[in-house]
Order: structure tokens, then C-alpha cells, then sequence
């Protein structure tokens, strides 16, 4: 096991002396995992080195403004220059090493982990982890301080969108004074939220609200109304014309249902294997349900893999969270 600390300094150091950098985040990657990649990449060429970002899954269409997002690698093999021309990995938001999707290849060199997850492994050469940092966007802002390094407002933009997305709006109870501490910071830098919310909620192609459509008919209310459960599955994808990575937020709408305790999203896109996402209001706590069933998250949103066809699936996280609510 390698070096396990809190102190952003470190990670800056470890940056410093590296000459090029992989950055690599999660699969089906989010605000925070796509922002932090960005803002990361260049935080590592202010200090004088080089880096590429590699993303396994392609992201969802409203990220697509991100500064540097055309010159992300996506695909599922590994760079031309990989591993020669490298000697640092930075993986960012991934509790385990093989939420990257290239967790066979990563251990080519050292690896510099960076996380907020609760349930994160120390699988690096250097493991900074602060499952109190509302977004990794934040920890990545202590970063470059600690760098003495000036946010750009192109940086800014991509650790604002961090924040903002993972927060849900400033909306989670991971709203604490450090993500509006932070957001304030990145304002002054030259983030605007203005401007990131029109991009990020202001164009949401047609195909997104005919899945949205054909996903929420699913809506099954159970347990006296304290479990909301929606459903997508392959043939809506083919009808509607949309991607997996388009499902993404549609479990907040289960969840903002009057007296729902835990929204549950079912994706049944792969044979045998069925995505769960889970959503609570903070009382019940879905990262323990998650874990069952070798997933993660946090208290309030966790996804695992539940294998079985869709009908199974259900069954089982029905079984796993009627106790869970239940209970006073
Ligand atoms: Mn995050």
C-alpha cells in the first residue's frame, strides 16, 4: 500500500516532478470526473510538464463546452505513445483502480490517486483522499494552490463545472462552506455560472427528453410510496436514438417525488448485468446497499451492478431496500 494523505501539497509535489502525465478518471464519467481531468491536464502543463486525458466512455452532450474536451482521448485502448512516453498516472474519482476501464495497463507506472469517494482502496503510489471535499474539483483547486499556481479562467470553468454537477446544484448536503468556498474562488477566477448552467441544463438535445419520456412511463411506487423505481432499457435507447451516457440525472426525478426516500434507476443495456444508481434523501444510506453488491458512492448516491436479467435486478434491490426504509 503507498502513501495515504489529506494534504493537497503532496499531490503537488508528486505533479511537479512528473514530466508526462496520463489522466484518467472514471467510466460513463461525469462533471466532476471530466472536469477534474481537464483542469488537472492543465495544472500539470503550468507546472512544466505535459499530460493527456484518456476517457474509456465517451461523456454526456452537455460537457461537450468544457475547455480542452477536443483534445480528450476517448477510446477504450490505451494512447500510441503509452507506456514509453509517460511516467506518472493520475487517476482521479475512482474508488477502485478498475473504474478507470484500464486498470490492467495503469500499473505501468506509478500511479497518483485522487478521490473523495468514502469507500476508496489506496491503490497508488500516493493516495490523496478527502471523502470531505464536496467534488474532486475542490481538491484539485487545493492543488494548485499548494502549487502556487494561478487558476486560469478556462481552469476555472472546468473545476466550477465540477463542483456545480456534483453538487447537484448546490443542492446535496455535500453543499458545505468548502464547495461555496471553493465556487466563490472560481467566480473570482473567471468561472460564470451563468454561463455553465445555460451550457449544462440549456441544450438538451430532443433524444434526451423522448428517453427521459419512455424511462419515467416505468415509474413504479413501492413500499407506501418510499421507493420510486424507473427503468431503462436497450430497445428504449434504439427508439428513442439515445445513448447510455444520456440516463445521466434522470434518477433525480424519482427522487424528487413527495415522501421518496430512495429513487433507484435500473439500466439494462449489457446480457446478464443490470446498472443499478441509487438516490436517497441522506436518512437511508445507499452506498452500504451499493457495497453489497461490490458497488460504491456516498450516503446519498451510489451505483453497484446487479447481475441477472432486468426482473431479477429489481427483485433483488427490492429485497435489499424495503428494510431500509421500514425502519423509523
Ligand atoms: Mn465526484
Amino acid at each position: 500500500m503507498g502513501e495515504v494523505t489529506s494534504d493537497a501539497a503532496v499531490a503537488a509535489g508528486r505533479l511537479r516532478q512528473a514530466k508526462r502525465v496520463l489522466v484518467v478518471s472514471h467510466t460513463a464519467p461525469d462533471g466532476d470526473a471530466i472536469g477534474s481531468a481537464l483542469a488537472a491536464a492543465e495544472i500539470v502543463r503550468m507546472l512544466g510538464g505535459s499530460a493527456v486525458v484518456l476517457s474509456h466512455d465517451p461523456f454526456p452532450s452537455s460537457l461537450a463546452f468544457l475547455p480542452g474536451l477536443d483534445r480528450v482521448l476517448v477510446q477504450t485502448t490505451m494512447p500510441r505513445d503509452w507506456p514509453d512516453a509517460y511516467d506518472l498516472v493520475l487517476v482521479l474519482e475512482c474508488p477502485e483502480l478498475d473504474r478507470t476501464g484500464f486498470e490492467a495497463e495503469l500499473g505501468r507506472h506509478p500511479v497518483l490517486s485522487i478521490d473523495h469517494h468514502v469507500t476508496t482502496v489506496p491503490y497508488g503510489e500516493i493516495n490523496y483522499l478527502d471523502p470531505k471535499a464536496p467534488a474532486v474539483g475542490e481538491m484539485l483547486l487545493r492543488v494548485a494552490d499548494a502549487a502556487g499556481i494561478a487558476v486560469t479562467p478556462e481552469v476555472a470553468t472546468c473545476l466550477y463545472t465540477a463542483l456545480v454537477t456534483d453538487t447537484g446544484d448546490f443542492r446535496y448536503s455535500n453543499s458545505t462552506p468548502r464547495a461555496f468556498t471553493a465556487a466563490a474562488r472560481l467566480v473570482e477566477a473567471g468561472a460564470s455560472p451563468h454561463a455553465i448552467a445555460e451550457e449544462l441544463w440549456g441544450h438538451t438535445p430532443a433524444r434526451v427528453i423522448r428517453l427521459k419520456a419512455a424511462t419515467l412511463s416505468t415509474l413504479e411506487l413501492l413500499a407506501g410510496g418510499r421507493i420510486a423505481m424507473i427503468s431503462c432499457d436497450g430497445a428504449m435507447l434504439e427508439r428513442t436514438g439515445a445513448a447510455a451516457a444520456d440516463t445521466e440525472n434522470l434518477i433525480n426525478i424519482p427522487r424528487s417525488i413527495d415522501g421518496v426516500e430512495v429513487a433507484v434507476l435500473l439500466k439494462d443495456f449489457k446480457p446478464g448485468s443490470v446498472r443499478v444508481s441509487l438516490r436517497s434523501r441522506d436518512r437511508v444510506d445507499v452506498q452500504a446497499v451499493a457495497a453489497r453488491f461490490g458497488g460504491g458512492g456516498h450516503r446519498a448516491a451510489a451505483g453497484c451492478a446487479v447481475p441477472g436479467t432486468l426482473a431479477q435486478a429489481r427483485e433483488t434491490i427490492v429485497a435489499a431496500l424495503l428494510p431500509l426504509v421500514e425502519t423509523p
